[in-house]
């Protein structure tokens, strides 16, 4: 054990700063037009670093973080997207589904997965190097590292995309990852396009999401 580094504010400092916090968060949104240009690498590295401070149980930190700026395995990674894709829409889906994703205006092309200068493919250990070194709370522990790294890179002036091509299997082949892994969640990084538009949707208020016992 080692004493706690922990700053105590004033009442109004911390008011101030969860509204700042507030403000900035909700100002992020998932984009899915990406511009070319290039992006800062050391920027991005620094957030997969925040992200990796992330709680997990045991500590066990059951995360690899692969990033992913080789065009050539870019493109590979788009065609078998979209070839789930194509499934999915054409049917895999289900009517319910693909009608609760109208308002998003997606579909089975995802050219962002070359656009996007980065993308960043988060992978859960399911267990340690060795079978017998067990991990505990992965799913938790990884969403809450992808939690962070979503907000470090939104306030580091990066737009990122939450893509969850399923199944996944795919990633694994092409990052060539150990049986150990699962691919969780790829996130497209890079900065919109000056057109980019996204869709006219709210967050439920507080009201709706909060109960006070
Ligand atoms: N993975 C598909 C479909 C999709 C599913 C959900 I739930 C979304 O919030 C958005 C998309 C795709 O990426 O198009």
């Amino acid at each position: 054990m080692r004493p706690l580094e922990f700053t105590r504010y004033s009442r109004p400092d911390m008011r101030r700063r969860a509204d700042e916090f507030l403000a900035a968060i909700a100002r992020r949104r998932t984009v899915r037009h990406f511009s070319k240009d290039p992006i800062p690498l050391d920027v991005v590295k620094r957030c997969i670093e925040a992200a990796a401070t992330a709680p997990s149980g045991a500590n066990k930190q059951p995360w690899t973080f692969v990033l992913v700026t080789d065009a050539a395995t870019k493109t590979r990674i788009r065609e078998a997207a979209e070839q789930e894709e194509r499934s999915f829409y054409s049917g895999r889906a289900g009517e319910r589904w693909l009608q609760d994703l109208k308002v998003l205006g997606t579909d089975e092309n995802k050219p962002f997965l070359e656009i996007a200068p980065a993308l960043i493919v988060v992978f859960a250990q399911r267990h340690g190097k060795a079978a017998d070194e067990r991990h505990y709370y992965v799913q938790e522990s990884v969403g809450i590292a992808c939690g962070f790294l979503l907000a470090a890179l939104h306030h580091a002036g990066l737009a990122t995309l939450t893509h969850t091509p399923s199944p996944m299997g795919f990633l694994s082949k092409i990052l060539g990852r150990p049986d150990n892994e699962r691919a969780y969640l790829l996130i497209p990084v890079g900065y919109p396009t000056n057109r980019c538009a996204v869709p006219n949707i709210a967050k439920k208020p507080l009201s709706e999401v909060l109960v006070e016992v």
